[in-house]
């Protein structure tokens, strides 16, 4: 079996501590499906792991209605307990190596990059595909006082990566206004461009109307990768 063919251009990664008030996990997530959504991943903190189970199921029987792959933030454990696609890891979580030794062949394993010399390790470790950021600052993720990248900080990484062809999403503080900025800095002087779309929580998960939030990114940056 081979893996699995992703579209990485509207990836949500799911954050419940920032859903409106009264709104309930589940509707808004199918709300951003049918808004355009491609991928998910599951991120729990501070979740107990029979908790983070249930909740992953139910994800993905939620984005399986709709063919939408799940992903597992952190947890192998948790990704082989549901079948998941694979999982997204950070800098300081399993090593990718390792990870891959325990996960199927099959699973995707993505990894979080915010430095061009960690992109050349998730190249020679052999990532699936790469989030680079924070991009902009976000009170989304507890950035542990490191700075945000910027655009620029992002192009240089794509820069990095254009060789691999592995595919990059941009995350971090990413809102309709502030993504031609990104998108300018991800063409390259010789007019490649190797974003393969951008990964979102508040933007969508925030919006009391998520389909409609989804819709939108997914429009511009439709629009980006079919012009390059
Ligand atoms: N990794 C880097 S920034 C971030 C993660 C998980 C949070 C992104 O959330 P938001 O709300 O889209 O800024
Ligand atoms: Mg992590």
């Amino acid at each position: 079996m081979s893996k699995p063919d992703i579209d990485y251009s509207l990836y949500l990664v799911t954050g419940r501590e920032l859903l409106p008030p009264g709104k309930d996990y589940y509707e808004s997530l199918e709300e951003s499906l049918k808004g355009g959504v491609t991928l998910v991943q599951v991120r729990e903190k501070d979740t107990d792991t029979g908790e983070f189970i249930e909740v992953a199921q139910k994800t993905k029987e939620v984005c399986d209605k709709y063919g939408v792959p799940v992903l597992i933030n952190d947890r192998i454990d948790v990704c082989l307990a549901v079948g998941a696609a694979g999982i997204h890891i950070g800098q300081t979580d399993t090593p990718l190596l390792i990870a891959r030794s325990l996960l199927p062949p099959t699973a995707i394993i993505g990894l979080s990059v915010t430095t061009p010399d960690q992109a050349r390790l998730a190249i020679e470790h052999g990532a699936d595909y790469v989030g680079i950021g924070p991009v902009w600052y976000t009170t989304s993720k507890d950035l542990k006082g490191k700075l945000s990248i910027g655009p620029e900080g992002a192009g240089a990484i794509l820069e990095v990566l254009a060789e691999s062809r592995i595919p990059a999403v941009a995350i971090g503080g990413i809102h309709p206004p502030n993504l031609p900025f990104l998108f300018h800095a991800s063409i390259a002087p010789d007019s490649r461009n190797y974003l393969a779309g951008i990964a979102v929580i508040s933007d969508i998960v925030s919006s009391l109307t998520p389909e409609t939030a989804s819709r939108g990114l997914k429009q511009v940056i439709d629009s980006f990768l079919r012009s390059r």
